[in-house]
């Protein structure tokens, strides 16, 4: 049996929705974050020495780092959710796969650090802005061009790009002038694993 180590409102929510999608049975450790420094509690480091989530642990082992989980978990379903067969769609596979978290994440996540400095943090996140807006534009470009972020179906490059977006949409300036993503994500938001996951992860401030 799959553990997913699950913190509130964090990167884990997706991985409960892929397994969801995967229809793969799997157990739930919550995890609340400190309420003063929004960090992870202690107890993580004793899975994993990093102390973040996403952390799974399966047949002995462990997994850190959701787009490791995501592909452990992609292999373990014989290819579900995985790179599509058309070459042009399995590139742009990989490509979102390692974006959300090489890419996107690092200027959303120094925009919300800088949020949070008393006096000049909020005048230092107006310069970040610009920087994530480059990632919105070309994320609603490609979406405008197809229904998915791999092509037709949608795959794990879906499931792991739904946290920055998400993200972006509560805190990165992501609206309705980006059309296509919005709409993207309503997509997600709608299906029905998504909802069991979310029900089952508990609270989660991004849905
Ligand atoms: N790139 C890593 C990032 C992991 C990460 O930073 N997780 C956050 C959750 S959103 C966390 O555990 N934060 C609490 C902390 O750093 O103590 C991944 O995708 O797994």
């Amino acid at each position: 049996m799959i553990i997913v180590h699950h913190l509130e409102n964090s990167r884990s929510q997706r991985i409960l929705w892929m397994l969801e999608e995967l229809g793969l049975p799997y157990e739930i450790k919550r995890y609340e974050r400190n309420k003063a420094t929004m960090l992870a509690p202690p107890e993580l480091k004793q899975v994993h020495p990093l102390g973040k989530s996403p952390v799974i642990e399966d047949d002995g082992q462990v997994v850190a780092e959701t787009g490791a989980i995501v592909e452990y978990l992609v292999d373990k379903a014989d290819g579900r959710l995985g790179a599509p067969a058309n070459r042009t769609d399995a590139l742009r596979y990989r490509f979102w796969l390692h974006y959300a978290e090489g890419s996107m994440m690092p200027p959303l996540l120094l925009k919300l650090v800088l949020a949070r400095i008393p006096i000049m943090g909020k005048a230092a996140t107006k310069k970040i802005q610009p920087m994530i807006d480059v990632h919105l534009d070309y994320v609603e470009s490609e979406l405008s061009q197809r229904p998915w972020f791999a092509g037709a179906e949608m795959t794990a490059a879906d499931i792991i790009m739904s946290f920055p977006l998400e993200a972006a949409r509560s805190r990165g300036g992501l609206d309705e002038s980006r059309p296509a993503t919005i709409a993207w994500l309503a997509k997600v938001h709608a299906r029905p694993t998504y909802q069991s996951g979310l029900k089952k992860g508990g609270p989660y401030a991004y849905a």
